[in-house]
């Protein structure tokens, strides 16, 4: 894993409830990586068996002397918590273990905000973590006086957020979140009309999504490298958690005129903070309109399966419901023995470096979006001429003669274009 630069490296313990939730033990090694890639060094875990949190403190009450004892023992300075804790939880656990308690919604906010580079991604965590900071202003103001005053640490609860004051109070980060939301719906309202404008153009559009680090900008630069209407123009994609956090789309074009735009997402995670799900939903936007999702799994994770259902759970809280979807069983290559690419229906099993793997893919794509294309035979007059420069920009044209009075063409059109060209039609 590539690491986050902007922290000094922290100490950390992770703290986790076993309420008999059968992802459980996923959960708390997707927390490791997020620890991880926040810099964080894991040096202890401590988990509690409880039906349900302490409303007071998180764990029990005899578990957080033990979690004192622990950060002693290890020489650690934060608790990181598997859920999404509470204000009062927060300053509780910080009063009793006398360290920095982080929970799981702060951490992966904080990791946003190291990776968000455009304006847009930035306005969009900024957001987010001023809605978490809002109920939590008390605490997080301690939190920094603490920090100021011991010289340690980092603000972590500030980082990204830019104006953040100690005096800053709630009306005022109300209001910054209003200023900064406004600054968003201006630069979004240009990305929508962008879309509409491609809804006329009538071009099919494809959506990579998955978990974190699946592959997806590998499999978007690997077809724009070899279809892309500019082969320069690629993403960024690395071996980290949330490299992508913009969503970018690119023209594919295949031969005999068939294109296609494809984009690629921010990937998911499970327990996806809400704030962060709203901030994100118009960069989300670009999955709920595809025409075609591209599920992109790491098949060479044991967890794979945890992460196809948080892909699905995401997918349903960003509304995205009844788009027809094709899943890649990506990085077979780190599998031994393992035969690809191999296809069966709708899923595929490939490595994303391969050009063999690149094609079949490139064909299950087009089978979906191009499955309503109409193959026909049209006959344009001489005088109509235009209509076959037209044709030869932007169909599929098969075959081409001449009789005394026009061109013969067959071609192969979208309903669209069948509809416009209806006229000329021979068979
Ligand atoms: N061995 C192998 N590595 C792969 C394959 N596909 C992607 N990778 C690697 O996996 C890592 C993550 O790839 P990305 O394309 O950045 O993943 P992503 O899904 O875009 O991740 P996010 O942007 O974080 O959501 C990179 O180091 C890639 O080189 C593959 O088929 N085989
Ligand atoms: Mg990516």
């Amino acid at each position: 894993m590539i690491e986050n630069e902007q922290h000094p490296k922290r100490q950390v313990i992770l703290a986790g409830l076993d309420q008999q939730n059968e992802n459980f033990e996923y959960e708390m090694t997707e927390l490791a990586n997020l620890a991880a890639a926040n810099n964080m060094i894991v040096v202890g875990q401590l988990v509690q068996k409880l039906e349900r949190p302490n409303a007071a403190t998180y764990f029990g009450k005899g578990k957080v002397t033990e979690l004192k004892e622990a950060l002693e023992y290890y020489g650690a300075e934060m608790v990181v918590t598997n859920d999404e804790l509470s204000p009062s939880q927060i300053r509780n656990l910080e009063a009793g273990t006398q360290a920095d308690i982080m929970d799981r919604t702060a951490l992966i906010l904080d990791i946003f905000a190291s990776r968000a580079k455009t304006k847009i991604a930035k306005l969009q965590v900024a957001i987010a973590q001023l809605q978490y900071q809002l109920p939590r202003l008390r605490t997080s103001m301690n939190v920094r006086l603490d920090q100021q005053t011991g010289g340690g640490g980092g603000s972590f609860t500030s980082r990204g957020a830019g104006e953040t004051k100690l005096e800053m109070n709630r009306r005022h980060i109300q209001h910054q979140i209003s200023l900064m939301q406004a600054e968003l719906t201006n630069i979004e309202a240009d990305d929508e009309t962008r879309r509409a404008n491609r809804a006329k153009q009538s071009i099919r559009n494809v959506a990579l999504v998955g978990y974190t680090n699946a592959g997806k900008s590998t499999i978007m630069n690997a077809l724009v490298k070899r279809f892309g209407d500019n082969k320069e123009k690629t993403v960024f994609q690395a071996d980290m958690l949330f490299a992508t956090l913009e969503t970018s789309v690119r023209k594919i074009q295949l031969p005999e005129n068939q294109n296609f735009l494809l984009s690629d997402t921010v990937g998911f995670v499970s327990k996806l903070p809400h704030g962060l799900v709203a901030a994100f939903r118009a960069t989300l936007a670009e999955a709920a309109d595809a025409d075609l999702l591209v599920q992109v799994v790491d098949y060479a994770d044991p967890h794979y399966q945890e992460m196809m259902a948080t892909t699905a759970q995401t997918l349903k809280e960003i509304g995205v419901g009844d788009i027809p979807m094709i899943t890649v069983y990506n990085k077979a290559d780190q599998i031994p023995e393992q035969v690809y690419p191999d296809r069966a229906g709708d899923t595929m099993i490939l490595s994303a470096p391969d050009q063999p793997s690149q094609d079949l893919l490139v064909d299950v794509i087009k089978e979906h979006i191009f499955a309503d294309y109409i193959t026909t035979t049209l006959h344009i007059p001489f005088s109509d001429g235009q209509v076959v420069s037209e044709l030869n920009d932007q169909a599929t044209v098969h075959e081409l003669s001449y009789d005394e009075t026009g061109t013969i063409m067959k071609v192969t059109l979208t309903p669209i274009q069948v509809a416009r060209f209806e006229k000329y039609q021979i068979d």
